[in-house]
């Protein structure tokens, strides 16, 4: 089995799964993606979905990190990463979208963005905010002000210091948690400005450190070519336990034509027929006029479904 990460180096989200592939040990194929659409060769793979990173297994395309961690679990046949159960998912769950609105406030200051983007051109810099511009329309992703977005993450550091005596967030092996609240530590590491902010915290530097240390993982790079066309050659595989929960989709049925959207950013509908919906996934089926069939993924939380 070939895993396929569609990503960028600066895209923090995508670091909380190459950060996973490492600790998981996994061997895995790398595409770069420009930073900005178009991406021309994911699009008919992902049925529309923009964020990143996107996870492509042959005809099966994981869209959102935390349906890509629980199949990467699956893959490398982990049981501890998800054993805190609904504490540590929770957290997570928090970090990625709490503590990434921080810390996207933080980085995206202006002193902060001028220092990151010092390299591009006034022209890349405009394309980037417009491009983002679209991906929030309606729901702004920045809408802590940078004054409070400071104070919060001064109190999350305050408390975090003091919460990994056990080496990780829930204890001695990593949780679920540890690379959610990771990806968005990394994310003001690297920000020249922001750096200073995690100095006083030794414990917190400890921490990732540790994590730093499970590296990426194995990897090749793979042109968005050739993923192009490995999801054209191949056949998607029906995930385990295939079915409609009644209790989730209520009078939607397998088989119906849906419009899975996210509920925060890039809302753009993914259109497909309902293959399965239940706590764990939601997946449809595409029939794509340049890939053929193709079976998407998402988590249930942060997506919703309607008939189209
Ligand atoms: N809930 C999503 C969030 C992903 C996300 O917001 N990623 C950012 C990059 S770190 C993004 O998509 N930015 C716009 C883009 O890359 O086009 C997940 O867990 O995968």
């Amino acid at each position: 089995m070939t895993l396929i990460l569609h990503h960028y180096p600066a895209s923090l989200f995508s670091e909380k799964i190459r950060v996973l592939l490492g600790y998981l040990r996994l061997d895995w194929q790398s595409v770069i993606i420009p930073p900005i659409m178009p991406r021309p060769f994911l699009m008919p793979l992902s049925g529309g979905y923009r964020k990143t990173p996107i996870m492509q297994i042959g005809a099966n395309v994981y869209c959102d990190t935390q349906v890509i961690c629980r199949a990467l679990a699956r893959v490398a046949d982990n049981s501890t990463l998800y054993a805190a159960g609904f504490p540590a998912e929770r957290v997570a769950q928090w970090a990625d979208s709490d503590l990434f609105r921080t810390v996207v406030a933080l980085n995206f200051r202006e002193a902060a963005i001028a220092a990151q983007m010092s390299q591009l051109s006034a022209e890349a810099v405009a394309a980037f905010q417009k491009d983002r511009a679209e991906l929030s329309a309606g729901a702004p992703i920045v809408g802590v002000p940078p004054a409070a977005a400071e104070a919060h993450f001064l109190e999350y550091l305050q408390t975090l210091e003091t919460s990994l005596e056990g080496g990780f967030l829930f204890g001695e092996v990593p949780s679920i948690a540890d690379f959610s609240v990771y990806h968005c530590l990394w994310f003001v590491d690297g920000n020249p400005v922001n750096k200073s902010m995690l100095a006083d915290w030794p414990n917190v530097q400890d921490y990732m450190e540790r994590m730093r240390a499970f590296g990426h993982g194995r990897f090749m790079q793979l042109s968005a070519e050739q993923a192009h066309a490995l999801g054209k050659n191949a056949e998607p595989i029906a995930p385990a336990n295939a079915r409609v929960d009644a209790r989730l989709a209520l009078n939607l049925k397998a088989g119906q034509n849906v419009g899975v959207s996210a509920t925060d950013y890039g809302r753009n509908p993914i259109i497909g027929s309902l293959v399965k919906w239940a706590a764990e996934e939601i997946v449809v089926l595409r029939k794509d006029p340049e890939v053929g069939n193709i079976m998407v993924h998402f988590p249930n939380t942060g997506f919703s479904v309607a008939a189209v």
